[in-house]
């Protein structure tokens, strides 16, 4: 759909405002959310991160198509939320340690959002304390952690580790997933999901 190919050319290009425009004009033409993040916001990331991989495009460039993804992600996330329906269940989510990478974090904390759960936000840069305390002191049911970063994904076990040393690993779920994360990772920390997108991680969460 030829609005879908110019929301992932605008993405690319970093015009952020361009791409919030053409979300809301997607979503009034009817076409589903769903649609729009996959074939429109995420094909345009997914064409920067092959390009920044490849050194054809660099840092800044990443960063101002990484804005132009979190405003448009921004616009949809009304219409995920199914309206008025009280959360059921509570979830924290972060980055781990180490990793700045949050666009996938947001989408599904977005996503969970939208199934009605109620999700705490710690950011980026997630020490594995502050997910097992806050899951502590807010009572939640589920932990998510998320790294894109090799050199990070093992902060995901310290997670593990954090949550039995304080005695909550039976009552608390670890989500685990980002780019390299695996099953056979997730099976190896002893964490208890791991889902490869945001959409599967919404349907495991419910
Ligand atoms: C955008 C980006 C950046 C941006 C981040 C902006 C931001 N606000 O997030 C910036 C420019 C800051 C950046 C910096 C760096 N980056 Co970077 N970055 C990327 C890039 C291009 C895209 C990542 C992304 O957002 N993808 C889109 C989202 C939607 O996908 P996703 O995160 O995978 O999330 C999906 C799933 O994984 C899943 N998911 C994610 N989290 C979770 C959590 C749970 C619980 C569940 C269930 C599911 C789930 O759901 C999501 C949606 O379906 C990737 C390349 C790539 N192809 O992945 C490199 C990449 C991740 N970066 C890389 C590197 C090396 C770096 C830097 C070290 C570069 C440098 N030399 O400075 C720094 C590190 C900074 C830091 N300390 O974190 C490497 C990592 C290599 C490795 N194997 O470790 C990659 C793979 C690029 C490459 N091929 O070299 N980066």
């Amino acid at each position: 759909m030829r609005i879908l190919t110019e929301i992932s050319e605008n993405l690319q290009k970093g015009k952020a405002t361009i791409v919030k425009e053409l979300v809301q004009q997607a979503s009034d033409e009817g076409i589903p959310v769903q649609q729009i993040l996959d074939e429109g916001l995420l094909a345009g990331m997914s064409i920067i991160g092959e390009k920044f991989k490849n050194n054809e495009v660099f840092v800044p460039e990443v960063l101002v198509a990484a804005r132009a993804m979190n405003m448009g992600a921004a616009l949809l996330k009304p219409l995920m939320a199914s309206a008025g329906v009280e959360a059921a269940g509570k979830v924290c989510i972060g980055t781990v340690k180490g990793d700045l990478h949050d666009i996938g974090k947001n989408l599904v904390k977005m996503m969970m959002e939208g199934k009605g759960l109620e999700v705490i936000d710690l950011g980026t840069d997630v020490a594995p304390e502050t997910y097992v305390q806050t899951a502590i002191d807010q009572g939640c049911q589920i932990i998510c952690c998320s790294a894109l970063l090799t050199t990070t994904m093992g902060v995901m076990e310290e997670v593990v580790k954090k949550a039995d040393e304080a005695g909550i690993r039976s009552k608390v779920k670890i989500m685990v997933g980002g780019a390299p994360v695996t099953q056979t990772f997730c099976d190896q920390i002893g964490a208890d999901c791991y889902t490869a997108d945001a959409a599967v991680a919404m349907c495991r969460s419910a």
